[in-house]
């Protein structure tokens, strides 16, 4: 559909710009899908989907059931409930209800009935492993990065016992047990065989490069990644920082990963919600700044969770560039915020940036994450080049396709490989 907003002389403009937009695949650079490899913990389908996160949180809004007895209930019961409750009796206009119908209504599904007895038919009839052709086909997603924890005990042995890996898979390694509950995986890594002590000595410090290098080439990891507390501080004497410090920035300059830093999670400020519990708080970003400035030969990505930060993460990826930023993290993914920040950053990045991730956790999120972002980035993008246009500077379809795919990964990729 052609920007209404454009001005008739650019129509033509805007029509390429938005087929290039829809034409461009994506590398979905951050998630939490898995490899089919590793059976269930591959979500799809739609109890699946009525049961993500975001929706129980907003379910419960309606709910006066206690939290213990909505838990117990299995997840077909609690799909019921969310279905009845967020689509039924009353209008899903909420972005994670939205994003339900989206994915069910690019599936072919008839979401006119309201029938979720017969949506449960149609979905009983796929099969995983070519549904998940389907679905990135339908989401024009090529690529997935997962988040791949060695402290999540479903996880490590999948991964202990190797498998043939479905290319389209890629994966980083996830680091919060280790830099936020250092003493509580002591003893695990112990188990593990790596020698270390609570205390962090040189043995001790040596051994947890031990374990980044072996994880980073187990897992082929594109990065390393952590989300932290919008109180995280760097440099700090705390056992993180000086992991950070001391282990993964070295391990990383030596293997040449970029570290993603994701701060600004308050976790579990309802913990009665379980993983829907986590809210968001303003993260003071000069520990950010501090190790852009103070590891010049690190890479680092970031995407941060408050609204409030996004312009001085804009500012400060203007000051380093070794800092790649991306994403409309979690509670930024909704279109009011995403057309926001989409446009600060290439008003103040140009397209060394990469706007957009979907974090979805469930495989068929990855098409709604991408056709809503998509539209918005296709909006702002014909804005942009209209604005070009009327200086003389007409973009060719060629440099504007070319600008599309940096976008959507070309620029990660290019950060991941300097
Ligand atoms: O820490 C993260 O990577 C977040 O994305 C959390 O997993 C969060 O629960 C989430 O799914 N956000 O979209
Ligand atoms: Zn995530």
């Amino acid at each position: 559909m052609t920007n209404l907003n454009a001005k008739p002389k650019h129509a033509r403009l805007a029509a390429l710009v938005e087929k290039a937009v829809q034409e461009t695949s994506v590398s979905d650079i951050h998630t939490h899908l898995y490899d089919p490899a590793f059976g269930e913990l591959l979500l799809w389908g739609i109890d699946d989907l009525l049961v993500y996160h975001y929706l129980v949180s907003e379910a419960f809004r309606y709910l006066d059931l206690p939290y213990d007895k909505f838990w117990a209930l299995s997840k077909t019961q609690q799909a019921d409930l969310i279905w009845e409750k967020l689509f039924l009796e009353n209008s899903p206009v909420s972005e994670s209800c939205r994003g339900v119908l989206t994915c069910l209504h690019a599936l072919g599904l008839d979401v006119k009935k309201r029938d979720l007895v017969a949506l449960r038919r149609s979905f009983a009839k796929w099969k995983p492993q070519d549904y998940v052709t389907r679905v990135m086909a339908a989401a024009g997603v090529t690529s997935v990065c997962m988040t791949n924890s060695p402290f999540d005990d479903l996880e490590r042995p999948v991964w202990e016992r190797g498998f043939p890996r479905d290319e389209r898979f890629t994966a980083a390694l996830r680091l919060d047990p280790l830099l936020l509950s250092w003493k509580s995986v002591v003893p695990r890594l112990r188990d593990w065989g790596y020698g270390v002590q609570a205390s962090l000595s040189a043995k001790t410090i040596s051994e947890v490069r031990r374990f980044l290098a072996d994880w980073s080439r187990r897992i082929q990891a594109r990065y390393l990644m952590v989300s932290v507390p919008p109180e995280f501080q760097f440099p700090g004497k705390d056992d993180g920082a000086q992991l950070i410090e001391h282990a993964v920035l070295p391990h990383c300059r030596e293997f040449g990963l970029p570290f993603a830093l994701m701060p600004g999670v308050k976790r579990a400020v309802n913990p009665q919600l379980r993983l829907a519990g986590d809210g968001v708080g303003l993260t003071n970003l000069a520990s950010l700044q501090n190790l852009c400035a103070g590891f010049p030969e690190n890479k680092f990505a970031a995407t941060v969770l408050a609204r409030e930060n996004q312009h001085e993460l804009c500012i400060l990826a203007r000051k380093f560039r070794n800092l790649h930023i991306f994403g409309c993290w979690w509670f930024l993914n909704n279109p009011s915020l995403i057309e926001e920040m989409t446009r600060m950053r290439l008003e103040l990045l140009g397209l060394s940036v990469t706007p957009q991730h979907s974090d979805a956790r469930v495989l068929d999120q990855i098409i709604y994450k991408w056709r809503h972002s998509r539209k918005i980035i296709a909006q702002v993008l014909v804005e942009k080049y209209t604005d070009l246009a009327d200086t003389g500077w007409v973009v060719s379809e060629e440099e504007l396709r070319r600008d599309v795919r940096n976008l959507f990964g070309g620029a990660f990729e290019r950060f991941c490989k300097a």
